[in-house]
């Protein structure tokens, strides 16, 4: 990326030129997206949340669970280097069991052969590589790289953390990621934008991340979806900057295409104590155009798709869940609803970690709550597991006796990784069906998650309330007004949190850890013949031209088909280099509508149900396209492209919906496939499990064109099913060619004669 100085002095120039075209205020999603035009094109004309711009990003990070696919793609593109700043971060795969030490090595063991690919091939395309125990990407790329007024991308769903630091960080898959990584105009729908108005300011139990999870709660997981979330008002200036992360991480929550700070002096605080004096100070310089433009501030009505309102002063302390991030509760309102919705209430673990909260301030925030309660005679009900955001954070709360205080409530203290948050958790637990509360500061919660048992309830909370409730032991405990009964009989009350945004004595900064970018000289990608962890990636095959007839109906999914449920994390992580292995795990969380069963789908072939991969295969040898039905919020989640990719290898050519989040609708149109939407919603019910489908009006498909389903039922009777798409003539010339790689490989040669 260029030096601070000479990007702002771009910035500035570039948000100068929108001005003088616009010749109106200016919100900051709008400065910041119009000044990372690709090429300058006509603004006036882009309606937001239905048309494209395409983007010059400055950044990409990576994570190793998605890098791998990414990489593969990027290496099937044919370029030397990468044309932008790139990282990957080794996070995801590291299992937590004993505690961090054991844990490392352990993973170093296991998932060796991936870490040498990853690292060989940053090393050779110029990307800079982050070790296994280094962080999590979203708490290193806030620590290193997140730059206000900047645009990047990233290859997981919570890239939008920087948006903390006034950054614009977008989610998206692999395919997209090699988009930017190849210097190509990478698209986005111009989203909608949201203002949420901070007024106020939290008190007591309260912290920032109680303010997204009431936020989830009034807009639902798909209630941003294609917008950005722009926070302003006079609320924003209590909350640090990595407050203000932990709300737009879970954005992604949201569906939110990202979510924006404005610049301050909490961000250029930030800056400074993580050592970019010269960004901090660049960037104040800049600071009229990194946030709204006053008019903006006065009716912002005007401006916004909506305003919403939020009045820091009157929230509460929250507890969403279970499986569902938007399941909103106020502590308070605990007691009565647990009991009317039969949750166990026992709490048996408190995790602390994810790149959602796991920051310097988070864990001090929790370790004076373990301190509180160990000086009042409290011991904890509850095992607590806490999972520090990156190596800077560990070594200075190592120092500053913060995890001493959470080891002495009994804390294990786990690799800098994601461990947990993402199924990678050895829990030890002896009945893996029992019905059992958990609550953890992450930001997802969805059914199987964290340790593959349905029967776990995973309430979200902040680590505050993480630390109260394992000392409690009681999901309904409210720490505002309970009290405990201490080991001397007596009733106590918790005092309220109080946390350290930044060390006293500064940051400790790790010696090792990153690999920074090489010219890639002479260096060979390893990926070892026969592994079954890493596959060279095929191209997928163009579309023929010919109508698409007689496709099997594969799944009907009834309720929430997160991508979780598509593509399983946890133990099918380790295959995610590796199509043919991961697409075993092919849509295995769903839950079939015919029989209520999840992997348990009809294979008219033999009449037996099967799993879903297994009939998805059976479908292919027989060269028979398949289709997949599903209701609301489709691919709901994480930026896994393994979810758009496993259905294409397995020879599912439509995905019919009642809608779909973002970034997965992208993923499905990237790797060929047809994302299409009910035009009436009810026609979901006409869908029979013998059904087969004729697609129709393929050959005159273009941006808007009607697409329409025939439903042959087995009774020989049909029902005419009208679908929408959102695909642009760019996004047809991806289905055509058979994948976005396939037609920019096509695009390259025609440039080149
Ligand atoms: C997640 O939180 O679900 C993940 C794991 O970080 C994913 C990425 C992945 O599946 O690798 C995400 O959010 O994009
Ligand atoms: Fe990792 Fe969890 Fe954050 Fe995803 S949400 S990046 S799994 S810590």
């Amino acid at each position: 990326m260029k030096n601070a100085k000479d990007f702002y002095n771009e910035y500035l120039s570039r948000v100068a030129e929108v001005r003088k075209d616009q010749k109106r205020p200016l919100i900051l999603t709008e400065k910041i997206i119009y000044s990372h035009l690709y090429t300058s094109q006509c603004l006036t004309a882009v309606r937001r949340g239905t048309d494209y711009v395409d983007l010059r990003p400055d950044r990409v990070a990576m994570q190793d669970a998605t890098a791998q696919m990414a990489l593969l793609q990027f290496m099937n593109a044919g370029q030397e280097l990468v044309a932008v700043p790139a990282t990957v971060h080794c996070d995801h795969l590291i299992k937590a069991r004993d505690g961090r030490e054991p844990d490392l090595a352990q993973a170093q063991e296991a998932n060796g052969e991936v870490y040498s690919f990853l690292q060989t091939a940053a090393a050779k395309y110029g990307i800079g590589f982050w070790k296994p125990g280094a962080g999590i990407i979203h708490q290193t790329v806030l620590e290193n790289y997140a730059l206000p007024g900047g645009l990047m991308v990233g290859t997981d769903s919570h890239t939008p953390n920087a948006g903390g630091l006034g950054m614009m960080a977008i989610g998206v898959g692999g395919a997209d990621a090699v988009d930017v990584l190849t210097g190509e105009p990478w698209q986005l729908k111009m989203p909608k934008v949201y203002g949420i108005r901070l007024s106020g300011k939290l008190n007591g139990w309260a912290a920032p991340k109680d303010v997204i999870l009431k936020l989830l709660g009034l807009l639902t997981v798909k209630g941003g979806t294609n917008a950005v979330m722009e926070y302003f008002g006079e609320g924003v200036e209590s909350i640090s900057a990595t407050g203000r992360a932990t709300i737009c991480n879970m954005g992604a929550e949201l569906g939110a295409t990202c979510s924006l700070f404005p610049f301050d002096g909490q961000t250029q605080a930030y800056l400074c104590q993580t050592g970019r004096q010269a960004e901090a100070s660049a960037a104040q310089q800049a600071q009229a155009e990194l946030k709204a433009d006053s008019e903006v501030l006065d009716s912002p009505e005007q401006y916004f798709d909506k305003v919403i309102d939020i009045d820091l002063s009157t929230i509460e302390p929250h507890l969403n869940g279970p499986f569902t991030p938007d399941a909103a509760t106020a502590a308070s309102e605990m007691k009565i609803k647990a009991q009317a919705e039969d949750y166990p209430v026992d709490v048996e673990v408190s995790l602390i970690g994810s790149c959602t909260n796991s920051s310097y301030e988070d864990l001090s925030i929790a370790a004076s709550v373990a301190r509180d309660a160990r000086n009042k005679g409290l011991k904890p009900k509850a095992r607590l597991i806490v999972c520090p955001g990156s190596e800077q954070i560990r070594l200075t709360a190592e120092r500053d006796g913060i995890l001493d205080d959470l080891r002495a409530l009994g804390a294990v203290i786990m690799t800098n990784a994601c461990g947990p948050c993402i199924g990678q958790w050895d829990r030890q637990a002896t009945d893996n069906e029992r019905k059992n509360a958990i609550v953890t500061t992450f930001n997802r919660n969805f059914r199987r998650r964290a340790d593959g048992n349905p029967n776990t309830y995973a309430f979200i909370g902040s680590p505050a309330m993480a630390v109260a409730l394992a000392v409690s032991g009681r999901l309904d405990f409210n720490p505002a007004t309970d009290k405990l009964r201490n080991e001397a009989g007596q009733a106590v009350l918790l005092d309220e949190p109080i946390g350290q945004i930044f060390p006293q004595d500064g940051f400790l900064t790790p010696k090792d850890g990153f690999v920074p970018p090489q010219d890639g000289a002479g260096i060979d990608v390893v990926i070892r013949e026969g592994s079954n962890r890493l596959q060279r990636l095929q191209p997928f095959e163009p579309w023929d031209g010919k109508a698409l007839t007689g496709l099997r109906l594969l799944l009907k999914v009834a309720g929430k088909c997160t991508t979780d449920h598509i593509s399983m994390a946890g133990p099918w992580l380790r295959f995610r280099g590796h199509l043919e292995n991961i697409s075993d795990n092919l849509l295995m969380g769903a839950q079939n509508a015919f029989n209520g069963k999840a992997n348990e789908v009809l294979n008219p072939l033999d009449g037996r149900y099967e799993a879903v991969s297994v009939v998805a295969k059976a479908y292919k040898q027989s060269n028979v396209g398949s289709i997949v039905v599903a209701e609301d919020n489709y691919g709901e989640g994480s930026s896994r492209e393994h979810a758009a990719m496993e259905p294409r290898f397995l020879n599912v050519r439509v995905i019919l919906a009642k809608s779909f989040a973002r970034i997965h609708e992208t993923n499905l149109k990237k790797q060929g496939m047809l994302a299409l939407t009910f035009k009436d919603k009810e026609d979901y019910d006409k869908i029979q499990e013998r059904d087969t489908f004729d697609v129709l009006g393929l050959d005159s498909f273009a941006p808007n064109s009607q697409v329409t389903l025939v439903a042959h039922h087995a009774d020989g009777t049909k029902d005419v099913i009208e679908a929408l798409h959102t695909y642009d003539d760019k996004q047809i010339g991806w289905f055509k060619a058979g994948s976005a790689l396939n037609y920019l490989k096509i695009e390259n040669k025609e440039r080149n004669k």
